[in-house]
């Protein structure tokens, strides 16, 4: 029986691929581990039987026999450890690959959810310019960081992995606001992770849902 996700049935993001599920769809397809997708509604994910899956009852969750994740970037790891592809097998490597994806999570992925927040819920506000300044530059100095260290470095840590992975989807949620162009690493960067195959299908899977939605 193939592991079991949870997506939202109807996207906040009208299909863009932003929602944190992307990130599990694409991991599966990276190691070619078919999956099967329970969609919820927003009220269904705040009801007791996702909140015993979810604390925070939140997508994505993985069911797989008696095993229940929740938080996206474990349930990455859980799919890169069982499966070859997103890890690499010199234990430095990997050691250097987990760090990244803690760094995609906790280092670079705050200032761009906070910008996310503010352009969604702040924008009529009358200090909605300065703060918006503000924020922009705090997502440029991680950019800035970033661009520097890859210099002209294809991924992260030599090999594409769950590092990219994470790393590209969290850069992701910036394509529309201009600032990814500003440093052209960054951006091709990005670029290359949205080329590959895997990603390209996860991407359909998830628009596939949203188009549903829509026309029903
Ligand atoms: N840290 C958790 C993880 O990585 O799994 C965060 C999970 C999370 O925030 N899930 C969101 C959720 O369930 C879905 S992705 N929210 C409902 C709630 O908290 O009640 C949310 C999302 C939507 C749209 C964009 N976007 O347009 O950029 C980005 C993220």
């Amino acid at each position: 029986m193939p592991p079991t996700i949870t997506a939202f049935e109807r996207s906040l993001d009208c299909g863009k691929g932003l929602a944190r599920d992307m990130r599990v769809r694409w991991a599966f397809e990276e190691v070619g581990q078919p999956y099967n997708v329970r969609l919820l509604s927003f009220k269904a994910m705040k009801e007791p039987g996702h909140l015993t899956l979810h604390p925070f009852g939140q997508i994505p969750t993985y069911e797989e026999g008696d095993l229940t994740l929740f938080e996206s970037a474990a349930i990455v790891f859980q799919i890169a450890e069982h499966h070859a592809g997103l890890l690499p097998d010199n234990a430095n490597a990997r050691a250097r690959t987990i760090a990244w994806m803690f760094a995609a999570l906790a280092t670079v992925e705050p200032p761009i959810v906070e910008r996310g927040m503010a352009t969604l819920l702040e924008r009529d506000k009358p200090w909605y310019a300065e703060r918006l300044a503000v924020l922009d530059n705090q997502v440029r100095v991680r950019l800035g960081e970033l661009s520097r260290r890859f210099g002209d470095a294809d991924w992260l840590d030599r090999a594409f992995s769950a590092a990219d992975l994470m790393m590209v989807h969290v850069l992701l949620r910036l394509k529309s606001s201009g600032l990814l162009d500003e440093y052209s690493n960054v951006s091709a960067y990005v670029a290359r992770g949205e080329a590959r195959p895997a990603y390209k299908r996860a991407f359909a899977a998830q628009l596939a849902v949203f188009t549903a939605a829509s026309t029903s």
